[in-house]
């Protein structure tokens, strides 16, 4: 007869966290007992979110938020979205978690805990835009496959770790490094543990930037279960994909990573335009690396209601990846004319910024008000959804939402 295999101590004090009390009479269940509370779950109650953040799929978990929740300078975790490829690890156990770092273009590889990452570099704080590549996905025709995100797979938290560049120069790098790519603990959705849900990863010169972050604080707290905890890699303009969470290996390549969702389709578009639907070629497409301008109108909430004595204050965020958002303007007349908002600066490079405006409506009616950024290069973002790509990635048409004057 086989031996049963009960849970380990480790494991169960991972289960207790996510379930939020411990198994009492754990001793009388196996390992791979089927726990109700893991199965039929509030996401909202799990991964403390607001309401109104919008489930796009559970299996795996994949959250977005609304435009008016995402309101806040630092983004909290109530309103931050969700986006998984696998299942999320159940069973954390951060004082025994390593990090290994290894690949082509290390002298010698070698193992950090939490703790060695910790006491070993000095730690720094960023506010970083992560916004998923395929963020605006559900306005592509044809529809690309995948998560139909519309507005809000965009976040801009404050994380807080270690420099990735510094543990790099401890460990000494060779010069032929050209990438990193990291390795996680979250697991493929078919339950093959060979299999990596998505392995992604950025060239050396963006690794070397300050703001590349081994972090293990979100807003001031250990990084909340889904997004990461209890490390993850954090590179801010670049499509969120790139923030691996749950890491444990880090590899300095001496080639462009080739992990999982690094090659095909995944996270790449044409390299020039392509008509809607055409099959493109795999020598055509690129990898997506800084991402484009965009805004998002945060205040009020689309299907505002305003009398026509009142002026209507808007507010939002505009970021623009790896370059800084020069202007944000707004439109009440559907983009034949426009007008400058407020724009401050980023707090530090790759936060977004905010603007805001004080509209007065001509007579009451209904109205939409759209907006635009422009980035420090002049490119603006687009009216309409921009060119159409197989995975529908980057679409950053601009942000409108409906106010009815009464
Ligand atoms: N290990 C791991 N890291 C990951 C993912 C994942 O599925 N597994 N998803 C990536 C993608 S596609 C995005 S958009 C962001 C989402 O980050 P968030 O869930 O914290 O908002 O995490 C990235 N890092
Ligand atoms: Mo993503």
């Amino acid at each position: 007869m086989e031996r049963r295999k009960f849970i380990s101590s480790t494991s169960l004090a991972g289960l207790a966290s996510v379930i939020g009390a411990p198994i009492v009479f754990a001793n009388n269940i196996t390992e791979d007992y089927p726990l109700l509370a893991l199965q039929d779950v509030n996401p909202f109650e799990l991964f403390k979110k607001n309401k109104q953040m919008v489930v796009l799929n559970d299996k795996p978990w994949n959250i977005e938020a609304q435009a008016h929740l995402l309101n806040d300078v630092i983004t909290p975790n109530s309103a931050m979205f969700v986006r998984n490829n696998g299942k999320i690890p159940e069973k954390i156990d951060a004082k025994n978690w390593k990090l290994v770092i290894d690949g082509e273009s290390v002298h010698q590889s070698k193992t950090y805990s939490l703790q060695d990452l910790k006491s070993q570099f000095k730690q720094y704080s960023y506010q970083l835009t992560l916004e998923c590549g395929g963020n605006g996905r559900s306005e592509f025709n044809p529809p690309a496959k995948g998560n139909q995100w519309t507005v809000g797979a965009v976040s801009c938290a404050k994380w807080t770790g270690v420099r990735l560049k510094d543990v790099l120069a401890a460990i000494g790098i060779k010069n032929n490094a050209v990438y990193v790519g990291y390795h996680a603990a979250d697991t493929h959705l078919s339950g093959d543990p060979r299999k990596e849900p998505i392995s992604r990863g950025i060239p050396i010169a963006k690794a070397l930037q300050d703001e590349t972050l081994l972090a293990f604080e979100m807003n001031g707290e250990a990084i909340p279960l889904a997004h990461g905890y209890p490390l993850r890699l954090v590179a801010g303009g670049y499509p969120a994909s790139v923030s691996g969470k749950w890491i444990n290996r880090i590899s300095v390549r001496d080639k462009v990573h080739d992990g999982e969702k690094m090659s095909g389709d995944s996270y790449r578009v044409p390299k020039f335009p392509v008509a809607p639907g055409e099959s493109v070629k795999a020598e055509d497409m690129q990898i997506i690396e800084s991402m484009p301008v965009k805004s998002l109108i945060t205040y009020p909430k689309s299907g505002a209601t305003m009398k026509l004595a009142q002026q209507l204050h808007i507010n939002g965020h505009a970021w623009a990846g790896e370059l800084n958002v020069a202007k944000v303007m707004y439109s009440i007349d559907f983009g034949s004319t426009w007008h400058s908002c407020t724009l401050k600066n980023a707090v530090n490079r790759f936060a977004w910024q905010q603007f805001a405006a004080t509209i007065q409506f001509p007579q009451k009616g209904y109205y939409e008000v759209w907006a635009k950024a422009i980035d420090s290069k002049g490119v603006a973002q687009p009216m309409l959804v921009p060119g159409w790509n197989p995975k529908g990635y980057l679409n950053n048409a601009c942000h409108r939402i409906a106010v009815k004057i009464v």
